[in-house]
Order: structure tokens, then sequence, then C-alpha cells
């Protein structure tokens, strides 16, 4: 070991906040008796190009043998207690016996560098580039040789940005990088995850976190807003344009790119890591959950891109009944008010135990494919392949007159086969129930459970159309992508669709199956089982927007993402859409412009929707029904 550049110290001062906490398993409470356990070192571990990234390496005392290490990268913040101070989450994977170490990446908290928003693979062909992939690399090559009694084996875990750094160290993996457990890590910011999806722009969300991340390399930065309702606030703020003239003025480099890439250019096509994965050559056990309000799609779109080359069978998927970080949480027994009947956390952290034992310590796996919790019904299930073709089928679930959804397709030719409403940008819909505190630090964290919110709230509003099936006399349960055929029209020249697939629980309560559904605020309960929002003017290319033309019925197909749930009978099946869904989504103009990030306050106009359900334009939502 090289004590020059290795320095115990008692403890590290560095904030564990909001985000880390949620994404990064530091789980809850605190746990006295627990701590001690582990020498930690401090060291500041040099990359090729001589910038040094703070690195806190915590070896069991207990143990003598040489020991594996699990590794996290993050922009966080290195935590500021040993692996299971403060909660139990960790115990099984202490108990198998791991180094652990932990590393704050280029240019946050006391990392030397420059920090770069999910910086873009590098250059190969350039010798001195560097990217997340070579500092994953560096890292792992001086672990080997300075860490004491390790065993030469590595294992990454960690979600989301930490997910991240994992699928980057995957373009270039040191040997002795032999497991990674990526758990929701974005794999397309345009088309998918935190920032935008399909184009439209996750507004309060990229606003708040470019705020935190660009703010100050030492710490996470909350930004003050000046009224707890941020719907107000953000309406009170007007167009995009405003942002940097009012608060950012030009000096948050994330918010610059998003003025200045509004389309899906190389900019962003650059740093999208999923279209990099061309083989599996490390072991992954991909996680995803269900209501993760951030990067539900990321770790889907990984899985399935690493499993086309998987040759040795070495990547896994497990989707989970989860918010984001929800797979850390204590137990997992329950998401808001939705009780899924067992600890579902807790078995995930089984299957990762096992998971890293396997790899690291060489101890037996017996893992399916992919380990899929269906809701609903509350069980787990072992599948061969998710999604899956054999034993499915499509069943477009189509729009009718009054309000009526049925597997029976509308007969319907005349030309007032619509529905209709007026989307108003200056009364959006909220996207969850008003006053919507501060997405990360609401002291409650509302953002974490907001998609499974009871839609009951947005009931009655003129501007948000629903259909819903008569009650089912049997379970209809997917399993696999639910897609949205809608046939529309608007009278602007842009416009945004939101397509919301519901559960509406039974008013009934003998036909209450599931623990949660006993519960009286429970009867009537309208849970969101999927949902997107799709720009419009990106029907045809989301390189090169065009304008929609006025009053035009278009076809949009709108993905809706992999599920799994079974309608229980005694439910319903309801499909809602709507034109806004703010301050998640920032208003769509309604009214072409070039770039939405420089659009003024007169551009925003009313519009007219009409969603078609004739014979020839019968908007549906396709559900994968397994027979
Ligand atoms: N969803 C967060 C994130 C990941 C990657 C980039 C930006 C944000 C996170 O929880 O880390």
């Amino acid at each position: 070991m090289n004590s020059r550049t290795i320095v115990s110290i008692a403890c590290v001062a560095v904030a564990a906040g909001a985000l880390g906490y949620a994404a990064r398993q530091t789980g809850q409470g605190s746990a006295p008796g627990r701590e001690n356990r582990f020498e930690m070192i401090h060291a500041m571990v040099p990359m090729r190009d001589g910038v040094k990234l703070e690195t806190d390496i915590y070896v069991p005392k207990s143990n003598h043998a040489p020991l594996p290490m699990l590794f996290v990268r993050t922009p966080y913040g290195v935590r500021d207690a040993e692996p299971g101070a403060k909660s139990s989450i960790w115990d099984g994977l202490i108990a198998d016996g791991y180094i652990f170490v932990e590393q704050n990446i280029r240019g946050r908290f006391k990392s030397e560098g420059t920090f770069v928003m999910l910086r873009p693979p590098r250059d190969k062909g350039d010798p001195k580039s560097i990217d997340e992939a070579t500092d994953a690399y560096d890292t792992i090559e001086w672990l080997l040789h300075n860490v004491p009694n390790n065993n030469g084996r590595v294992g990454m875990h960690g979600g989301s940005y930490d997910a991240w750094t994992q699928v980057m160290a995957l373009l270039e993996p040191h040997p002795a990088l032999k497991a990674v457990n990526e758990a929701a890590s974005p794999s397309d910011m345009f088309l998918n995850d935190d920032d935008h999806h399909n184009g439209a722009f996750r507004f309060a969300y990229s606003f708040e976190y470019v705020a935190m991340m660009e703010g100050d390399k030492d710490k996470k930065v909350e930004f003050q807003y000046d009224q707890y309702d941020t719907y107000a606030w953000f309406l009170d703020l007007g167009a995009l344009s405003h942002v940097n003239e009012r608060y950012f003025h030009g000096q948050k480099p994330s918010w610059n790119d998003y003025v200045e890439h509004p389309n899906r250019d190389e900019f962003w096509k650059r740093s999208a890591v999923g279209t990099y994965l061309e083989r599996t050559t490390v072991p992954n056990l991909n996680v995803a959950g269900l209501w993760d309000q951030e990067d539900l799609v990321g770790p889907l779109e990984i899985y399935s891109r690493l499993e086309k080359n998987d040759a040795s069978h070495i990547n896994y998927v497990i989707v989970g009944p989860w918010n984001h970080g929800g797979w850390g949480d204590k137990t997992g027994r329950k998401l808001g008010a939705i009780d899924f009947g067992s600890d579902t956390a807790k078995e995930y952290r089984d299957i990762q135990r096992r998971w890293f034992a396997h790899w690291l310590h060489d101890r037996p796996l017996d893992l399916p494919e992919a380990t899929v919790f269906e809701t609903g019904s509350n069980r787990w299930k072992k599948l061969e392949a998710f999604p899956r073709e054999a034993g499915i089928a499509k069943r477009p679930l189509y729009l009718h007159a009054g309000g009526k959804a049925s597997f029976d397709p509308p007969a319907e030719d005349a030309a007032q086969g619509f529905d209709a409403y007026v989307s108003d940008p200056a009364n959006p819909v909220p996207y969850r129930r008003r006053p919507i505190g501060p997405t990360f630090f609401d002291p409650e964290h509302p953002w974490r459970t907001w998609l499974v919110e009871d839609q009951r709230f947005v009931e009655g509003r003129p501007d948000v159309l629903t259909w819903q099936t008569e009650v089912l006399d049997r379970d209809i349960t997917v399993e696999g992508d639910i897609v949205a055929e809608l046939f529309a029209s608007t009278s602007g020249t842009d416009s945004d669709w939101v397509v919301k697939l519901i559960d509406v629980y039974p008013e009934d309560k003998s036909w209450a199956k599931n623990d949660d559904a006993g519960a009286p605020e429970m009867r009537g309960y309208q849970l969101m089982i999927a949902n997107d929002v799709f720009r419009a003017r990106y029907r045809n290319s989301f390189e090169h927007p065009e304008p929609v033309p006025a009053n035009e019925v278009v076809k949009y197909t709108i993905d809706l993402h992999p599920n799994a749930h079974a309608f229980q009978r005694g439910h319903r099946i309801m499909v809602q859409v709507q034109s806004t869904w703010f301050p998640l989504i920032d208003r769509n103009p309604q009214k072409y412009v070039d770039n939405i990030y420089k659009a003024q306050d007169p551009d925003f106009t009313k519009a007219t929707q009409r969603i078609y359900r004739t014979r020839t334009a019968s908007s549906s939502i396709v559900l994968p029904v397994l027979e």
C-alpha cells in the first residue's frame, strides 16, 4: 500500500442529500451500534491525466481472508457513514464480506477536474481523452494495487446516475470488473429518461436538477422558490426563455445545452449511452421500477440492447413495483397507498446478494432471465424473456362514444366520431395534486410517489378526456409493451399528447382481493399503470421537427413502455388523454416555433383538440394480454 496517497481519517464531511439517498441505497434511520465495523481509508486516486478523485474505502475489520470490492461512482457525494451504519439494508452484503469503495466523479465535492453532466464517451482515437469509463478503469487498476487484502475481483452497483457510471464502465471494462448491478440508469435523455420524454421537456425536474448539480461543486444546491406551489411559480415564470433571463443568466451549462439543442441532434445522440452497448462482456443485473418517476425506460432499454448480444447468458433483469430507488427501501411493501403484500425490496436484495456472491465469491446462482413483479395480483414471476412474445395477444382497447372503452372496434363512420377539448397553456393540467412542492427538497417527498397518486384529482376538468370499460367480469393481465395509437387533430400547429392507462378500483369492497383495496379511501381509486407524453412536432423525426397540419387527423404511436399488471375482476380499465402535464412537462406553445426554449409569452395559444374514435381512425391502447 502506498502510504503517501492513502490517508486514514475518522470520517468524511460531505452531504448525503435528497437525491443521493433515494438512488444509492443509504436506507432510512440510524442504527446505533452498527458503526466501527470497518477501517475507513480516504484516498485521492490518480487518473491517467493526473486528475485525482476523492475515494472512500471501507475494509472490514473482522475479516482476514482476501475479499472482493464493491464499488460505487457517484456525483452526489460519498456517504458520511460507513456502509450499514444507518440502515439494515446492507446487512446481507456485509455478512458475505466485501471491501466497499465509493468515489465522487470528476469535479464533484473534493474530486478534482471538471464535472460534465453525463459526460459522453471519449474519442478513443485521442490517446489523451478521458471519460467515466477510463476513470472507472483507472480507479479499479489503482484499487487492485493499493487496497490491502483484496481478492482481485470488483463489482459495481448503485442506482440512477450511479448506475449510468456502471454502464459507462462497461464500454471499456477493466478485466477485474466481474459483475455490475445497474439500477435505473438513464439511456437516452432526449427520448426516455430524466430530461425529456419523446422530445417533451421535463421542466420542473430538469430545472431543479441543473440548479442542484451545477450550482456548487461541494454540495447539492436547493433552488429557493419563493412560493411552495411550484405549479403557480412555473406558471408565473412564463416561457422557458425567462429561465436564463431571470435565474440562470447563462451560467448553467446543462440549461444552455437544452436551449441550444432543442432537437435530438448529435449532442443528444452522443450521450445516449444505450446506443454504445454492442456486446455483453460483464455480467449485469439490470433493475427497473414500474413506477420509477425518473428512469423507467433506461434500464429496460439497456437490458434489451445488451440482450441482443448475450451469447454467454450473463445479462439479467429484475422489474419490481418500485419508484426511483424503491429497491433500496427498507421493505418495499408499499408505495404510497398501494400495498404489494410482501417486502419486495427485501426480496430483491436477497437476489442482489446472491448475484454478487456468485460472481465475486464463487457461490452458486439460480436466477431466471427475468424476474418480474406482476402488480395487481402481487406476485413475482420467473420469465425466460421480458417482454416476451409467446403467450401474449396484442389486444387494442378502443375508445368509444360516451366515455366508453372496449375491446370491440368502433363501427362509427361519422365525421363527428371524436371527443374534443380545449387545451389552454394559461390553465394547464397539474401533473399531481396541488400544491406541488419542490421536486427534490420537499420534506415529505411527494415526488417519489406521484405516479401512484389517485388520479381522481383531475376528474371534472374539461381538458382531460376519460374513457373506461365496464366493470371487468374476469382478470385481464398485461405483460409486455403497452402502446397507444392515437388519431388526433389540433387547431394549432404543434401539440403535446399525454396518454394515461389507469386501473380503477372497485367501489364495492367485496371485490377487493388485495390488502390495499379494502381501505375506504381505496374505493374507486384510480391507479396509473402506464403513461407518457409525445410532442407532436417529432411525429416523423426526433432530429427534424415539423409543424402539425392544423385540423388534420394524424396518427400518433406512443410507447407506454413494458409493464406487468393484472386488472382484476371487479375493476375497470380507464384511459385518459390531455395536452398538458404541468410543471412536469413544459407547456407546448401549441403554435409551431423553431425552438420552444426561446419561445416568447405571446407564442402560447389555446388549441382545440380532437381524439377520433371511428372505424378508420380508431384510437386505442394496444394491450399485451396474457392468454
Ligand atoms: N435520475 C437522476 C439522474 C441520473 C442521471 C442523470 C441525471 C439525473 C438520479 O437519480 O441520479
